[in-house]
């Protein structure tokens, strides 16, 4: 069927889309129809689109310097943007035109999207986050430049060995990409390393002056980031690095070939690979460089661009927003305070002032270990001159607003310090995001309050009105029109053709939730997603499962407070009852896993390693009559998470309350029509909000109690005591029942549990939790009730919508105005 909401933008019918892709075949690939691989069909595909991008991307651009429109600069260390092929033509509105022209060529366009590697260039949530969120920026047609790193490999590709996570290198570009663009003609240097020389100028000034040690190449790649009805196209701007000269000549000269590269291979480090940590802090010196690179050569392009049309200072801040998407950019504060001072000439106060408008910073996290702190001794080697910036900020603030407002308390000091002095004394990142924003948002209403309450509280008395909240979205274009393609036709045919840019305009689909027919159409395409995903779980992992079973899916990073293991628990538990009472009465169910774990994170790599043990055995007992499967699907990513969400009946959301701070599978998952099981935690308690109770379900601890148990005393072994099912499923993990032969394989999950303390009181939510399943048992054998509860989802997720954030961050935080592009 053609999409009705398919209006051609470009007056390319599906006869010149042919001819166009033909034409491309044998000039821009060298190749012909009868030779192609699918590989170059895939690249003469793309090389058709960029024409109709390219053409938009210049009058964007163009547009945007004749208005001299004031943009926002997205700092971000991830961009996790999968593949681009599929959005693209959607957002061109040019998808069922390509898909018919390669059907001419025989050629199926899904199978050719899948020849696109996934650009992984994030760990998981924020990395995403920050993708949805340039897609709806260019959507809602504000001039915007995302900037981050280009990394030649991506977050690891996972390999599942005998159970265990191995990583293997990503190599998205190996083969070329073919949506980057080179632009050597913005290349710029960067300065590391060296000493501070204090000079008395001739005009009677003392100035600091940076001698560094070294210089480093930064090459800027561009991704066109096409909106929806592709009236804008921004840029993704990714910075490579290189050595800057490209060798040493004269050593080359004298025969040393190989120290000649070495310089190169140093600088070309820079932006080889993403640190593959998930929410912990990576104490490494490459991390802070890479950091650095990327936001010097950020800010010298956005001083570039800005010169254009400007010769003083005057409109900087009225002209640039920068928001720092976690601490990883905050480098960029001393870095433009350095450009301001010692490069243009400004005055202390007037630099300062500057940077408390352009900068603002989004908090993903309250884990302590994840709030960035480098040793004091590493920047004085690797930025001299940023850490006599950092300590001037710092006095400054502790003498005009600390000791203003709480006179002679060295307690408050202590704590609001950038510095921490402890030893060896440190530079607490996040400190300095708060004392120079303007805006500190949160990314979902408790975590907004959290963040305001718990982690900041004194900076929340000195500033109220810097804490603001931001719930997280994600674009519907991605993760309904695009992923989904039958149930956004359906969607299209029910309540109109608006519902991508509006998605409070599927709240009509409400109507029909108990509409038997408008049932069997929702609930017969979910059946048809799931029997595409039973295909490819028998193409990745060799397991068998139904489509009638439920589809229980946990696809996120693996992370103790995440809570696989109480998943996993309750597996256990289940197949115990089966084993005791075959009869036992449960709807078949297939517990589906997606997660890489951090490489260095041994506990998360055991739970890997117990999910995949137990499954062998599960999946493999026939007294269980096929009623419980365990999938674990490998090398979990955006392109996967495009299979299985669609697929989806139970959405896990188990959080201990007061950790996710928002999630943001649940907001995708709850848009496909899953039901999610969830604690009150993050964004999953504005989704029961908008979802209302009844179609969603809840369970645990809240965030109070989760406290008032912490501070009372918590102790697992109580719970372990208490309930016969928990220390038989736990005591059952000491056994080689899972690993014949090899006995206590498995035991570091019931250590983690009990001897260590169970930090995310996983035995504690254990009872609940359990309850909470068997009502989703119920549930779903009460056919209508289950669809309409899926179709209620479905249609109360418009808040969720990435555009509304970034509505949010344009009134809270950037005030943008929309731009037309002629
Ligand atoms: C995540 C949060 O864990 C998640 O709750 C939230 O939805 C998401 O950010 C977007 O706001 N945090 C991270 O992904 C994170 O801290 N990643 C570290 C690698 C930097």
């Amino acid at each position: 069927m053609v999409n009705p909401m398919e209006k051609p933008l470009f007056e390319l019918d599906k006869d010149e889309f042919k001819q166009e892709i033909v034409h491309h075949l044998r000039t821009t690939l060298g190749t012909s129809e009868k030779k192609a691989s699918k590989q170059a069909w895939w690249m003469a595909t793309c090389a058709t689109i960029n024409q109709m991008l390219f053409e938009r991307l210049t009058s964007t651009q163009q547009t945007h310097l004749q208005k001299d429109t004031r943009a926002v600069h997205y700092f971000s260390a991830e961009f996790l943007m999968g593949r681009l092929t599929a959005n693209n033509l959607h957002n061109l509105g040019l998808y069922k035109t390509c898909e018919e022209a390669l059907k001419d060529l025989n050629l199926e366009l899904a199978d050719l999207c899948e020849q696109e590697p996934d650009m992984a260039l994030g760990n998981g949530g924020l990395g995403r986050l920050a993708a949805c969120f340039i897609d709806s920026l260019a959507t809602l047609g504000y001039p915007a430049l995302g900037y981050g790193l280009h990394y030649e490999h991506g977050l690891f590709r996972q390999e599942i060995r005998d159970g265990r996570q191995v990583e293997r290198p990503d190599s998205w570009r190996e083969y070329g990409n073919p949506w980057e663009i080179c632009r050597p003609e913005s290349v710029q240097e960067i300065p590391l390393y060296g000493y501070v020389e204090t000079v008395f100028g001739e005009d009677c000034q003392v100035r600091k002056v940076w001698h560094p040690g070294r210089i480093i190449k930064g090459v800027p790649w561009d991704i066109p980031i096409v909106g929806f009805g592709a009236q804008t196209v921004n840029i993704l701007r990714l910075w490579e690095s290189r050595a800057s000269n490209f060798f040493d000549w004269d050593v080359f000269n004298h025969g040393g070939y190989v120290d000649s590269q070495k310089e190169k291979a140093e600088a070309e480090t820079i932006s080889k690979v993403l640190y593959p940590n998930d929410e912990t802090e990576a104490g490494k010196e490459l991390r802070l460089v890479q950091q650095y690179f990327f936001c010097a050569c950020s800010l010298k392009d956005i001083m570039r661009r800005y010169k254009r049309t400007h010769t003083d200072f005057k409109e900087f801040a009225a002209q640039i927003a920068v928001q720092l998407n976690d601490t990883h950019p905050t480098i960029a504060i001393p870095e433009l305070m350095r450009e301001l001072i010692d490069e243009e000439g400004l005055e202390w106060t007037e630099a300062w002032n500057i940077c408390k408008q352009v900068f603002s910073y989004t908090n993903h996290t309250l884990l302590p270990e994840a709030l960035e702190t480098w040793p004091v001794y590493l920047f004085e080697r690797v930025l001299p001159r940023h850490l006599e910036i950092i300590y001037e900020i710092n006095a400054y603030f502790l003498k005009n607003e600390v000791d203003a407002k709480w006179p002679a308390n060295n307690e408050i000091k202590r704590k609001l310090s950038i510095i921490d002095e402890s030893n060896p004394r440190r530079v607490r990142m996040a400190n300095l995001c708060v004392i120079t924003s303007h805006k500190v948002n949160g990314v979902a209403e408790i975590h907004s309050k959290l963040v305001k309450e718990d982690l900041f509280p004194e900076f929340n008395q000195l500033w109220p009105d810097k804490f603001c909240n931001v719930t997280n979205g994600v674009t519907p274009r991605r993760w309904l029109l695009s992923c989904n393609q039958e149930l956004a036709d359906l969607f299209t045919e029910t309540v109109g053709t608006e519902w991508p840019l509006n998605l409070d305009a599927l709240r009509e689909l409400a109507k029909y939730a108990d509409d038997p027919v408008f049932q069997k159409k929702f609930m017969d395409i979910k059946l048809h997603n799931k029997e595409k995903l039973v295909k490819v779980i028998k193409a990745e992992t060799g397991i068998d499962v139904s489509a009638d079973a439920i589809f229980d899916i946990q696809i996120k990073r693996l992370h103790e407070y995440k809570r696989q293991q109480l998943n996993l628990l309750h597996i256990l538990v289940l197949y115990r009852r089966l084993l005791l009472n075959p009869e036992y009465d449960i709807h078949p169910r297939v517990f589906i896993f997606g997660s890489k774990a951090a490489p260095g994170y041994r506990v998360a790599k055991d739970i890997i390693y117990a999910i995949n043990k137990v499954g062998e055995r599960i999946n493999d007992d026939p007294r269980i009559k096929g009623k419980l499967k365990v999938v674990f699907m490998p090398n979990y990513r955006v392109s996967l998470a495009e299979k299985l969400i669609p697929a989806a009946d139970v959405s896990e959301q188990i959080s201990t309350a007061g950790y996710e701070a928002s999630g943001t599978g649940n907001m995708k998952l709850a848009m496909n029509g899953a039901i999610t099981i969830g604690t009150l935690d993050g964004a999953n308690i504005e989704i029961a909000e908008e979802v209302g109770e009844d179609n969603c379900v809840i369970f645990g601890l809240t965030v109070e109690e989760v406290k008032e148990l912490k501070a009372r005393g918590y102790s697992p072994w109580d719970y372990y005591y208490a309930n016969a099912e928990i220390k038989s499923a736990l005591d059952w993990l000491d056994t080689d029942y899972f690993t014949p032969g090899r006995p206590g394989e498995l035991q570091s999950i019931k250590k983690s549990l009990l001897d260590y303390g169970d930090t995310y009181l996983t035995l504690a939510d254990f009872a609940s939790y359990d309850e909470a399943h068997q009502r989703i048992n119920s549930l779903y054998r009460d056919k209508a009730r289950w669809a309409k509860m899926a179709i209620i989802n479905a249609a109360s997720v418009g808040k969720f919508n990435s555009d509304r954030s970034i509505q949010d961050y344009v009134r809270q935080i950037w005030h943008l105005d929309k731009c037309d592009i002629s």
